[in-house]
């Protein structure tokens, strides 16, 4: 059984001008299937053929040959997930949502900042993310490259992704200016949410993003 390239549940171009339908059709078309083609090509004949996408990314952690492995799986759930994260519809948190928020960053505005910051400083290429810990207190954290919160038993928010290839079409070297414009006004609040609540009926050592399960065929 192969891994699928989830499908974009908006149009390539339905997010412009922040981000625009030319960088979207390589970053989806391009950056992450070639993550899921990768992997398909790595895992055939082995046992992590029939394992969950995040059970890969866990399995191959623990092992440092695996290290490609585990880059490709980790890339094709920070995709997925990532894809799920951004609205081409203008979104507020709920009223409940941006309190916790609040009280979690000294402020709502605080939050945007502090996560725009971690997103700007992120030397190099990875990925800034909203995470409930295992204790259920928000934090806001940076991963490099492919690494991804499961590894620390977090459970992912939000994310955005920080690599060039995810701005530089539209903003070349200004990251901030991606950074800011996204967080202001593509955030799928309404996914974050859910996200969250789900945490809290599930133990964080066996989270499932939602959409990671559509990604098995
Ligand atoms: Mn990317």
């Amino acid at each position: 059984m192969a891994f699928e390239l989830p499908k974009l549940h908006f149009e390539l171009n339905a997010l412009e001008p922040v981000i625009s339908g030319k960088t979207m059709d390589f970053h989806y078309n391009k950056h992450h299937k070639a993550y899921v083609d990768k992997l398909n090509e790595l895992i055939r004949g082995t046992p992590y053929e029939n394992m969950s996408l995040e059970q890969v990314i866990r399995e191959s952690a623990e092992h440092s040959h695996e290290v490609k492995i585990f880059n490709n799986a980790s890339q094709a759930w920070n995709h997925a997930f990532f894809w799920n994260c951004l609205s081409p519809k203008r979104q507020q948190p709920s009223a409940h949502f941006k309190e916790l928020l609040a009280d979690s960053f000294e402020g709502f505005d605080n939050f945007k900042t502090k996560f725009a910051e971690a997103a700007n400083e992120r030397f190099g290429s990875g990925w800034a993310w909203l995470v409930e810990r295992p204790d259920h207190k928000l934090q806001i954290l940076s991963t490099s490259n492919a690494e991804d919160p499961l590894l620390v038993g977090a459970k992912p928010l939000l994310t955005l992704d920080v690599w060039e290839h995810a701005y530089y079409l539209d903003y070349q070297n200004r990251r901030p200016d991606f950074t800011k414009a996204v967080i202001d006004t593509l955030l799928n609040w309404d996914f974050a949410e859910t996200q969250y609540a789900a945490a809290q009926r599930i133990p964080s050592r066996q989270m499932s993003a939602v959409e990671a399960s559509t990604l098995r065929h």
